[in-house]
Parts: structure tokens; sequence; C-alpha cells
């Protein structure tokens, strides 16, 4: 009976057991975890896009080598994250096939634009700030083969975050034309960050059931709050200003308090009328036809191998 099931299922989760793709588990929260892993997945392969814009205009060889490894690194968490889906029984192509179709979401934060080099440095530490303050609890997530591939993805999310503060700290202590290209990059991107972590707590369908999954373990607006309260100190360490005429410092509750969030731009780039939703998907399929004959060959090499196999 799928009720005596559910409530061992339930049970499990209440005593911290992992879940593991062999088990038993609700279609709800298989479905569920394909959506949220999946999304995930595509934010990674979509967001090399925009700091792979520049890769061949970065300034020196070693900030070069560095944005390369983190590009590189994103593609290899997408595929880690795809193989993570797929132990739910789904395929690859499948999933594929609903971003190049433009029917899966990705994350809103990926269809801004990187306007000039001083993006790379906020986007690692804000992007990445706040990919690590909304992963970390994900590696206690219930199900197994997503709470292990986390715990990877944020080591080197770790690395990309201080990527980006130490190439905001070095323009912000570099020349007045440096130090503004730092504050302008500021400016674009922060409220788009704090957009990344989700609609506010009264407006998100799907919180109240994943948190009672132990998929995640923090509402959107927590995670939201944590992110500000960290990285606010941060900015003013640079000598930067956030774009929020409302943040303030609340002696009472120890918190950072922010400005109204504009809900409707949220809504308009996650529905695709981004600045750049377009271009993202354009390049993607681009991208996947162009490699289609990489594929079509290591396909008909593992044929042949086969089929030598065989004989
Ligand atoms: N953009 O009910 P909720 C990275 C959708 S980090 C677009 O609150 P949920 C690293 C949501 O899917 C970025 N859509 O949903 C990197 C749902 O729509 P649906 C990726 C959004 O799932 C750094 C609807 O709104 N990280 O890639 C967004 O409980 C630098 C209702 O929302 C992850 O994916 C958004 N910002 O909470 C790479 C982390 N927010 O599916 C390159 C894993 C919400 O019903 C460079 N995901 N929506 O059609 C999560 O933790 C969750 O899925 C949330 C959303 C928190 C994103």
């Amino acid at each position: 009976e799928d009720s005596v099931l559910e409530a061992r299922f339930q049970a499990r989760i209440d005593a911290e057991e992992k879940i593991e793709p062999n088990d038993w588990m609700p279609a709800a929260y298989r479905r569920t975890l394909v959506r949220q892993i999946s999304q995930h997945a595509h934010s990674e392969i979509i967001g090399m896009q925009p700091e792979g814009n520049w890769i061949t205009r970065a300034p020196s060889l070693r900030r070069k080598a560095a944005l390369l490894a983190k590009v590189q690194d994103e593609g290899g968490h997408g595929m880690y994250l795809y193989a993570a889906a797929e132990t739910l029984g789904v395929s690859r192509e499948e999933l594929v096939e609903q971003l190049l179709s433009g029917k899966a979401k990705y994350s809103s934060i990926f269809n801004y634009p990187t306007l000039n080099w001083a993006d790379i440095g906020a986007i690692g530490w804000l992007v990445d700030g706040a990919a690590i303050m909304n992963q970390i609890p994900l590696c206690r997530c219930s199900y197994g083969p997503y709470a292990r591939a986390m715990i990877r993805v944020c080591k080197e999310e770790s690395f990309h975050q201080r990527q980006g503060y130490e190439l905001m700290l070095t323009l912000c202590r570099g020349t007045p034309e440096q130090k503004a290209m730092a504050q302008d990059a500021l400016n674009r991107w922060w409220w788009p960050s704090l957009m990344m972590f989700g609609p506010s707590d009264t407006e998100s369908v799907h919180s109240g059931q994943t948190m009672v999954w132990k998929i995640k373990r923090f509402s959107n607006d927590e995670l939201r709050q944590k992110f500000i309260d960290a990285t606010v100190p941060q900015g003013h360490f640079l000598g930067l200003t956030f774009p929020d005429p409302d943040l303030a410092f609340n002696e009472t509750t120890g918190h950072w308090e922010h400005g109204e969030i504009d809900w409707s731009e949220f809504a308009r780039v996650v529905a695709g009328d981004g600045p750049c939703n377009r271009q993202r998907l354009a390049a993607k399929r681009k991208a996947e036809a162009d490699g289609a004959w990489v594929r079509e060959a290591a396909l008909a090499h593992a044929d042949k191998r086969r089929q030598r196999q065989a004989a």
C-alpha cells in the first residue's frame, strides 16, 4: 500500500537516512528532484556563457588561467548533476532537449550580460557566493546522489568565490577608473544575485513540501538573508556602495534589512524575456549542433568496439 510505503519513506527522512536510487520513493519526490537537479545542471551549463565571453580578453595570463579553470569547473558540475538526475530514471538527452526547446528553466542570473571585465569579479563574488549559500545545505539533502555531488561542487564554488572577490579587491585598490568599473558591476549584479534565491517564501510553491522531504533545509528568504548578511560587510571592505538606499543594519535583529526586490523583473526574466535569454539559448543550440558529429563518432566507435568484443 502506497500510504504505508510513504510513511516508511518519511520516517527514513526524519531519521536523516539518505534515499538511494533503488529505494522506494513517492512519484512526486522523484519528480521534484528531477526538476530541481536538472534546472541546476542547466544553470551550470548556461552559466558558462557570460564568463566564457571574457576568456579571450582576460587582462593577464594568470587571470585567464583562473577564468578558464572556473568555466571548465562549471561544465563539470553540469555533467555531474545530469548524472545525478539520471539516477532518477530520466535520460540526459531528454533533459538537454527540454533545455534546447525552451521548456526547462535555468537560473535567472545567467540572462544578464557581462559588459566589463569587473563583471567577472562580481560574478565570482556575488553569483558564486549566492550559489554556495544555497548549495552548502544541499550537501545534506535527503537524496544521496545529489547530496554527494554537492560536496565536490561546493569545494570548487568556494575557489570561484575567492577568485571573484580577489579580482574585485584588486580593482578597488587600483586606479579610480578600475574602482568605478567594480562599482558599476556591483550596481548591475546586486539585485539579480538576490533574485537567485527564488521568490519570497509566501510565493514559493515548492518550498513547503521540499522542506518536509529535506531536499531544502532553509527557505528562499532565509538563505537570501544569510547571503546579504555575509556579503554587505565584504562590499564595504572593498569601499563600494550597494545600489539599495534602504539597506540598513538592524541592531536589534543583527541583520541587514534591504529594500523591495523588483519581482516583476524576476518574473520577466524567468518567463524568457530577460536581457540575454534568447542569446543564451541560441548559443546553446549552436553548440549542440556543432558538437553533433562528436557524439555520432563516439557512438560509432563504441558500437565498433562492442562488435569487436562480441566477435
Ligand atoms: N531562476 O517554489 P520555488 C550556479 C523557479 S548557481 C529561475 O521557490 P524551488 C553556479 C522555480 O524553479 C544557480 N527560476 O522553487 C554557477 C520554480 O519553477 P518550476 C543554480 C527560478 O525549486 C555560478 C518557481 O520559480 N542553482 O549555477 C529561480 O523550491 C557561476 C517557483 O520557485 C540551483 O539550481 C531563479 N533564480 O526553489 C554557475 C540550486 N528561482 O520549477 C556558473 C538548486 C525559482 O515550478 C557561474 N536549486 N525559480 O517551473 C534550488 O535550490 C531551488 O530550485 C531554488 C528555487 C532555490 C532555485
